[in-house]
């Protein structure tokens, strides 16, 4: 094999566009946790695509949102602008249905890259008639230099195939950066934190989705059994008792679905044991979301 391209594309945007269902949909597996909740993604994970004459390292980012006063979010935001910075290709994704006000601050931040910037417009499956994207195309692109406009579906992967083709061809000459076989660059015990962060916020409503964080505290593999302890981490009390539910049922059943998804990505049975520990206020401390791995 010989890798004549390869570089980082950037996919950014508002929260809850599809970023992290495009970066599934692209590399064919699952690697970034997606849901219905906006600022699901809390980090930047590389989705690796290794093609014939090209490496494409997508990296998928936190929804930008409007800067709030607490500490997490100032990170979210940080760590999308800075992937920006380092990108050869940016994808901007926004929703076909909502151009909202968040859309318009993130392309006020791409003014001033020199990259190509390829406009995305996600969830066309979702229009009745499809004549509806015109006016909102033709607002966008006087708005900005787009290198390509690409109305996509990246849940039903529709026209996802050509974007990656013109993708491709954006990108600078390079070596093959990752092994051929390596899909993203989070490890299992990440991973399986992520998958229970997912189902976190699936089981939960209101800031709860937004007030917990995981840390896995033991993970150990035999031969035939994946051992794994994690804690849950929730701001206050009150939402630790909303977590466990009555009896302990909600945090049994985010449990089991989580042991499912987690035994898929090892192919192995897994043992799963879930704590629920109160760290107060620790979205909005900088130095407890660095011990917590945000950094
Ligand atoms: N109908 C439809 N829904 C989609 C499509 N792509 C994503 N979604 C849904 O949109 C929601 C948000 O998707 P995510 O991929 O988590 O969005 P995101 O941009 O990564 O969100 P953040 O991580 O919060 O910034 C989920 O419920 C997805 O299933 C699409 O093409 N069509
Ligand atoms: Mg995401």
């Amino acid at each position: 094999m010989t890798i004549l391209k390869s570089g980082f594309v950037a996919i950014i945007g508002r929260p809850n566009v599809g970023k992290s269902t495009l970066l599934n949909c692209l590399i064919g597996e699952k690697v970034s946790i997606t849901s219905p909740k906006p600022q699901t993604t809390r980090w930047q994970i590389l989705g690796i695509k290794t093609l014939k004459n090209a490496q494409i390292i997508y990296v998928d980012t936190p929804g930008m949102h409007k800067a709030e006063s607490r500490a997490m979010n100032r990170y979210m935001n940080r760590i999308a602008a800075s992937v920006v910075q380092d990108a050869d290709v940016i994808v901007f994704m926004v929703d076909a249905t909502s151009w909202r006000q968040e859309d318009e601050m993130v392309l006020t931040k791409l003014q001033e890259s020199t990259k190509p910037v390829i406009l995305v417009i996600n969830k066309i499956d979702l229009l009745e008639n499809k004549a509806d994207l015109l006016p909102l195309i033709a607002k966008l692109k006087d708005k900005f230099n787009f290198a390509h406009i690409m109305p996509i579906s990246a849940i039903k992967a529709e026209h996802t195939h050509e974007l990656e083709e013109e993708i491709a061809k954006l990108l600078p000459e390079g070596p093959q950066l990752f092994p051929e076989d390596q899909v993203t660059d989070k490890n299992i015990r990440f991973q399986a934190a992520e998958i229970i962060r997912e189902k976190l916020i699936m089981a939960t409503e209101e800031e709860l989705p937004y007030a917990t964080t995981v840390e896995i505290e033991q993970f150990e593999q035999s031969e035939k059994l994946t051992e794994i302890g994690a804690v849950i981490w929730v701001e206050r009390p009150g939402q630790k008792v909303i977590i466990i539910g009555k009896g302990g049922a909600r945090l049994k059943k985010v449990g089991i679905q989580a042991r499912r998804d987690i035994e898929k990505l090892v192919n192995q049975k897994v043992f799963l044991r879930l704590w629920v520990k109160i760290k107060e206020n620790w979205t909005d401390d900088d130095k407890a979301l660095r011990g917590l791995g945000y950094e």
